[in-house]
């Protein structure tokens, strides 16, 4: 085989073959798609993308993300074949390569580099987790905003290219169906995002069937007016047509591209081709043998690589990725003589380090008995450190006046498709898209944050779920927490939302009690590597509580903290709370103290901190022979049994709340120094009768 059409059939017929095999050997899998869009995905990484498999993680390096991620032996059967080689946690490129064939062959299996899905940070040259579908295309959309904004920032004269890697996903009619394709692609556009193609692999196939039973989009209109480029190939066999495609992306720059490409799915495979049998199930010994046949292929070969296939990738994409790689390094060296503080920027963005001074600008805050929401010190805070940390870049879903998390320094200015130096993204009203694209950008190493309120948390959960999965360093920013809003009302008052937030491993969720804890929180913050946060902050004024009487802030950073105590260090009851509900335990620790009753008052901003320190600190701070505990937050009770036990007391809500001015919702839901007091009181009662009986 030397002719060079021959050798790309048999790189083609490689990545289906391995695909089929992969997903018969683990008797599980999706192997039409792979099978389908081989083509497709081989004209552009062997052509087009600007990858070099000897380092996957070279900055500039084009991303490809495979949104329809349960073909994902498409994207394991490139990453074997163009010889990827892993890299490790520490950024130093290994020899062994990521995907060896015996990962093929293990497929889906424990410990297999080859999971059911892609998996980012366990195979490299996974761009990024995929699997719930839609989040991958609207991930390449933060990725592509990341570029863009890193060409502002790092561009010079005559270094104009330093950063220009372009953004590929491929996608099914199951991306196309979910609202956030949608959010993304219309953010995308408005943002003519040039830098941005995505791959619409429309075989009218899903699950149940063919998409006619719900899905009747003009997915080109649709396209066409978010202000995409649409393009169409009718083929995706025709190697020709594709190429043709990627060269339009190429020289289309004011726009996102859509290439819309007619397949397929489980092409070759003469009973299962165009049916959604295809798409989830393994093919079956026989119909494999036939669709091999159908290829030329040795009907009975497994996992077989034709002599010429690895060679050919070699010289295709491995050679040219490898000269770009190289040729980029050059250019790096030469920038760093002339921009040395850029040059160095982008170093400690890329391994997350972070810049000289970055906390040298963070307020201490007096104390004060009126005080201010959490939100408004937290603003304080972030352009503080974001003054100092210039690639600490995100916004809001539209409610950065509410959530107050713009950068308002001189500089700051917002992010457009004509200020791409702009700091303050505007999302939208687009939560999920705003998470996935945090994602994206995390994964492009820029340190993003996105705000909404507490309550439209769930819209974005998918995606922050995928940030904890991937342990990116993403900020949430999360106001109005509580029924503390007031007015707005059950639809605005978060009431499960902690707990659900608490519930996703990776997570650390921060609910600050005042001004001096979210400085402190956000110290901790940005230290992170590897774990996404989610910062819980007031709407409404929280009182600045008196650092000389009672503990410093500087316990954040474990998660909880004796803030105040019993005279003599030895109490009768502890009150543990989060946020708003801190102060409210330290007015019920003073009216204890004065009916003789010594309590403890433990601020709790983070269990998952506080979870991680040792056990002497945990007990020390939540003695256990101290069983009379009362746990208060205007959330859901929810897991809080674990701090306070079973015979603990939870003040918490166990209903949707109530449109009204907080002072009488506090009453109404029991959240007064009152109630703490009473419920203190009562455990050291049932203590004393648990004791005697
Ligand atoms: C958010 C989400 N919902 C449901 C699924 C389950 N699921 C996996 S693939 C699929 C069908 C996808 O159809 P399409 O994107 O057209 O892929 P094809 O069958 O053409 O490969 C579904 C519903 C999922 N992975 N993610
Ligand atoms: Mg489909």
């Amino acid at each position: 085989m030397n002719d060079s059409t021959d050798l790309d059939s048999a790189c083609i017929n490689t990545i289906r073959t391995l695909s089929m095999d992969g997903v018969q050997a683990a008797n599980s899998g999706h192997p039409g798609t792979p099978m389908a869009m081989a083509p497709v995905a081989f004209c552009l990484w062997q052509q087009f993308l600007r990858f070099d498999p000897q380092d996957p993680i070279w900055p500039n390096r084009d991303r490809f993300i495979l949104s329809a991620g349960h073909a994902s032996m498409l994207l394991y059967s490139l990453l074997h074949l163009t010889g990827v080689k892993a890299v490790s946690k520490e950024y130093e490129t290994l020899g062994e390569p990521s995907v060896p064939l015996e990962a093929i062959k293990r497929f889906r299996q424990l410990d297999s580099r080859c999971p059911g899905h892609p998996e980012y940070r366990w195979t490299s040259g996974v761009e990024a987790t995929t699997g719930p579908l839609g989040n991958g295309v609207a991930t390449s959309v933060g990725m592509a905003v990341a570029g863009r904004w890193m060409a502002a920032h790092f561009n010079q004269p005559g270094f104009d290219e330093l950063i220009d890697f372009n953004v590929y996903a491929l996608c099914g009619d199951g991306c196309m169906m979910e609202g956030i394709s949608a959010e993304a692609a219309s953010l995308a556009g408005h943002l003519k995002l040039g830098n941005l193609c995505w791959i619409y692999d429309n075989n009218h196939i899903t699950i149940e069937g063919n998409t006619a039973l719900a899905f009747s989009d003009d997915v080109a209109t649709r396209f066409l007016s978010h202000g995409w480029n649409v393009d169409r190939v009718g083929d995706a066999n025709d190697l020709g047509m594709l190429a043709q495609a990627f060269r339009t992306f190429h020289t289309t720059h004011d726009r996102p591209t859509l290439i819309i490409v007619d397949s397929h799915i489980a092409w070759g495979a003469p009973n299962k081709q165009d049916t959604s049998a295809a798409h989830g199930e393994p093919l079956g010994e026989e119909e494999i043998r036939l669709a091999k046949r159908r290829y030329g292929w040795p009907e009975d070969a497994k996992f077989y690589v034709p002599d010429g296939v690895y060679d050919h990738f070699r010289n295709g994409i491995a050679n040219r990725g490898r000269a770009l790689r190289d040729a980029w390094f050059a250019r790096v060296s030469e920038y760093r003589k002339k921009y040395p503080e850029l040059a160095e920027q982008l170093y400690r963005m890329q391994h997350r380090e972070l810049p000289e001074g970055w906390d040298k600008d963070v307020p201490p805050f007096a104390a004060d008995a009126k005080g201010l929401a959490t939100r408004d010190s937290s603003a304080k805070v972030q352009n503080a450190v974001a003054t100092n940390v210039p690639w600490l870049l995100g916004g809001s879903a539209d409610l950065a006046p509410s959530t107050k998390t713009r950068l308002t320094f001189d500089g700051a200015g917002d992010f457009r498709a004509e200020t791409p130096h702009g700091r303050n993204l505007h999302f939208g009203i687009r939560e999920h898209a705003m998470a996935a694209m945090l994602n994206g950008m995390a994964l492009v190493k820029v340190r993003p944050y996105g705000s909404t309120f507490l309550i439209f948390s769930d819209y974005a959960r998918g995606a922050i779920r995928l940030s904890a999965l991937m342990e990116l360093p993403v900020i949430y920013i999360f106001t109005h927490d509580s029924i503390g809003l007031g007015e707005d009302g059950p639809t605005h008052q978060p009431v499960e939302h902690l707990a659900s937030l608490r519930a996703i491993p990776g997570l650390i969720v921060l609910r600050p009690a005042d001004a001096n804890e979210v400085a402190e929180a956000w110290k901790v913050i940005m230290k992170l590597h590897r774990q996404p946060v989610a910062l819980i902050l007031t709407r409404q004024a929280l009182p600045t509580i008196d650092r000389g009487k009672y503990a410093a802030a500087s316990g954040v950073a474990r998660g909880a903290y004796v803030l105040a105590d019993a005279p003599d260090g030895r109490p009768d009851v502890l009150l543990l709370a989060s946020g708003s509900e801190v102060a409210l335990c330290l007015a019920a620790h003073e009216q204890l103290w004065a009916l003789g009753i010594k309590a403890r008052v433990v601020s709790m901003p983070s269990w998952e901190l506080f979870d991680d320190q040792p056990r002497e600190y945990r007990d020390r701070v939540l003695p256990p022979q101290v069983t009379a505990r009362v746990s208060v937050e205007q959330a859901s009770t929810f897991g809080w049994a674990r701090y306070v036990g079973a015979t603990g007391c939870s003040i918490g809500m166990r209903s949707f709340g109530a449109s009204a001015p907080l002072k009488d919702l506090v009453k109404k839901f029991g959240f007064t120094p009152e109630h703490v007091v009473a419920a203190a009181r009562e455990q050291l009662t049932s203590r004393r009768r648990r004791e005697s009986s």
